[in-house]
């Protein structure tokens, strides 16, 4: 099948909440893990970790919390480094984890993907989690090779700014060397789609458990999932976008 013809030439993977809901059951343990490792009393439950993923980045969020709930440990002179290292030792418990078997891809994201794969639309990654994450959710949820499906990935540190930020799309748009008008981002939070819309990307959102009734304004369209969509879908949503800017 010819996909140039349409002018869709990418589609720009969002991961977390996106290819595979990784929040709750994963990374929200990961950090729990490493806090009791490190000796501190930290727990991050359910609802506390929602609010806490306004902000994006797992160092970010380690300091956001401090600062908001134990502003006396961020005077400690090896705040930085112990912050370091707690995010090191999340890393570890996470890669551990998505090993284990225990975050599935999303309803639609598999077939999606072969979908892609079968038309010869390029495939990205833009996220602001770890590469090691990346890299192991794809292998246990994918395929052993899925990392090789796709061919730009941009995650975490490579831009210092983070979602919201349009940084990390931008990164992934160049070395991509394709337009913004020629790609698809997927995303499943609100500051996700604020930073795929300021990279001048056309978004479908699908709505994750922790980020259904965010603002969504400026998607091609907000899903449950993509239990129902077709790569043909996505192809006439973005026909449908070009023919009316
Ligand atoms: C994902 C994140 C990440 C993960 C934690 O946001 O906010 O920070 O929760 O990953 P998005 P790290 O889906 O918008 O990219 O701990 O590896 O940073
Ligand atoms: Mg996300």
């Amino acid at each position: 099948m010819n996909t140039q013809s349409d002018g869709l030439r990418a589609l720009i993977f969002d991961v977390d909440g996106t290819i595979s809901d990784t929040e709750r059951d994963g990374h929200r343990i990961a950090f729990n893990l490493a806090f009791a490792d490190a000796g501190l009393d930290w727990r991050w439950d359910e609802a506390l970790y929602g609010e806490l993923l306004a902000v994006t980045g797992g160092k970010e969020r380690i300091r956001y919390f401090v600062e908001h709930h134990c502003p006396e440990f961020s005077a400690r002179p090896d705040f930085d480094s112990l912050v370091k290292s707690l995010h090191a030792t999340k890393t570890a418990h996470y890669v551990r984890l998505v090993e284990s078997g225990v975050l599935p891809l999303r309803p639609g994201v598999a077939r999606l993907i072969a979908e892609a794969r079968d038309a010869g639309l390029r495939l990205a990654i833009a996220t602001t989690t770890t590469p090691e994450n990346v890299a192991v959710l794809l292998r246990a949820s994918m395929a052993p090779e899925a990392v090789s499906w796709f061919e730009v990935i941009g995650a975490g540190d490579v831009v210092p700014a983070k979602k919201p930020a349009p940084d990390i799309y931008q990164w992934v748009l160049e070395r991509l060397k394709l337009p913004a008008s020629a790609c698809l981002a997927l995303e499943d939070s609100e500051n996700g789609l604020k930073a795929s819309l300021a990279a001048g990307l056309p978004t479908l959102v699908t709505e994750g458990e922790y980020t259904r009734g965010q603002n969504f304004a400026g998607a091609l369209a907000v899903l449950p999932d993509l239990a129902n969509t077709r790569l043909a879908d996505l192809q006439t949503m973005f026909k449908q976008n070009l023919s009316s800017t």
